[in-house]
C-alpha cells in the first residue's frame, strides 16, 4: 500500500504521498557515532509508526550535502522537512528557498545561529550547554579535596556544531569555579572513535601530566581509552574521564570503571518530532524550542540502568 507514494512523481500538491501520507525530507548528520545510529533508528521507526513517508538522506558530516538534500526536497516538494544542521552556520539561503516554497522546516538536535527565526518552525533537542555545566559540576566536586593544579584535556565534537561550542561553553563556566582547574589542551575528534583515539594518543605524548579528559560524547572517549591502556595507563584511575550521551557502549565502559560519569544526551527525539511534523503540516501552532529530559550518571547509576536501557 504504502510503496505507491515512494515513486512520489504525480506532481500533486503539497507532495503527499500514496494515501494522502504526509511526506518528511529528513537530514540527517551522518553516522559517526552510536548517539547518531540510536537517533537515525528512533527517526526511522517513530516515522514508520505515524505513518509518514520518510525521505532520509545521509550527509556523511558535510554541510555542503546538507544544503543539496534540503534542495532536492524542495525539488520534489516534501511536506515537511526536518534536519539536524551539522554545523551552526551558513543555512540562511537554503531554509529561505524552503520557506519562499512554503514548506515548512523543523530542527532536530542542533540549532542554527540564525537571527531570523521565521526560518524555522521549532527546534527540538538537548540543552548541550546544561550538559556541559552538569560534567563540569561534578567535576568540581569530585576534585574538591584535591589540592591542584588540575590538569585538563578536551576533546571536542564537530568543530561549528552546536554541541561541541555549547558543551565547550557550559563546562568551562562550571570549571571557572576554581582556578585550580586549567584546559592544557583541547582539540577536535569530531565526534569519532577513530579520531577521539588519535587525537589523545597526540595529548598524550605531548603531556606527562593528564589528570582529567572530558570527551564531548562517549565515542571520543572510548576511542581515547584504547590510547590510554596502549599507554600502559589505567583509564578511570590515571586518568578521570567525563562524556556526554549515555550511549550503550559508554555506559557499559562506565558501568566497568573505566569512564567516571556521564551526563545524557537523548537521541531518542522521532516520536516527538513525527508530533511536530503532523502539527506543523495541520497549520497548528508550536513550540519554538523543545527541550529532551536528561540525566546523568555515575558509575553505580550505570550498572543500576544499563539491563534495561533501551539504547
Ligand atoms: O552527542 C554525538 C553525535 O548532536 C547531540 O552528535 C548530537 C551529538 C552527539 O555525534 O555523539
Amino acid at each position: 500500500m504504502v510503496a505507491a507514494g515512494a515513486a512520489c512523481g504525480d506532481g500533486s500538491a503539497g507532495g503527499e504521498g500514496g494515501d494522502g501520507q504526509i511526506v518528511l525530507g529528513f537530514s540527517q548528520v551522518g553516522a559517526e557515532s552510536g548517539w547518531r545510529t540510536a537517533n537515525t533508528k528512533s527517526v526511522q521507526d517513530s516515522a514508520a509508526e505515524a505513518g509518514i513517508e520518510l525521505k532520509f538522506a545521509d550527509a556523511q558530516q558535510k554541510q555542503e550535502n546538507q544544503i543539496k538534500a534540503i534542495r532536492n526536497f524542495i525539488a520534489q516538494r516534501v511536506d515537511v522537512i526536518a534536519f539536524s544542521p551539522v554545523v551552526e552556520s551558513g543555512w540562511d539561503t537554503v531554509l529561505k528557498e524552503a520557506k519562499d516554497a512554503q514548506i515548512p522546516v523543523i530542527l532536530t538536535d542542533r540549532a542554527v545561529d540564525s537571527q531570523d527565526e521565521s526560518l524555522y518552525e521549532t527546534f527540538i533537542g538537548s540543552d548541550f550547554v546544561l550538559e556541559g555545566r552538569l560534567s563540569g559540576e561534578w567535576l568540581v566536586e569530585e576534585f574538591a579535596d584535591e589540592p591542584g593544579p588540575v590538569h585538563i584535556v578536551e576533546l571536542q565534537g564537530t568543530t561549528g556544531s552546536a554541541p561541541a561550542n555549547d558543551r565547550k561553553e557550559g563546562f568551562g563556566e562550571a570549571i571557572a569555579a576554581d582556578p585550580k582547574f586549567e584546559i592544557i589542551a583541547s582539540q577536535t575528534g569530531e565526534f569519532t572513535r577513530a579520531k577521539g583515539k588519535e587525537v589523545m594518543e597526540a595529548f598524550l605524548q605531548a603531556h606527562q601530566d593528564i589528570d582529567v579528559l572530558f570527551a564531548h560524547n562517549d565515542d571520543m572517549g572510548l576511542g581515547a581509552i584504547e590510547a590510554i591502556e596502549a599507554a600502559g595507563l589505567t583509564p578511570g584511575a590515571d586518568i578521570t574521564i567525563i562524556t556526554i550521551d549515555a550511549v550503550r557502549d559508554g555506559m557499559q565502559a562506565l558501568a566497568d570503571g573505566k569512564i567516571n560519569f556521564i551526563a545524557e544526551c537523548s537521541p531518542l527525539l522521532g516520536p516527538q518530532l513525527m508530533e511536530l511534523v503532523e502539527q506543523v503540516h495541520a497549520g497548528e501552532p508550536v513550540p519554538k524550542r523543545v527541550v529532551t529530559e536528561e540525566t546523568t550518571f555515575t558509575q553505580e547509576q550505570a550498572k543500576e540502568v544499563l539491563p534495561t536501557r533501551e539504547y
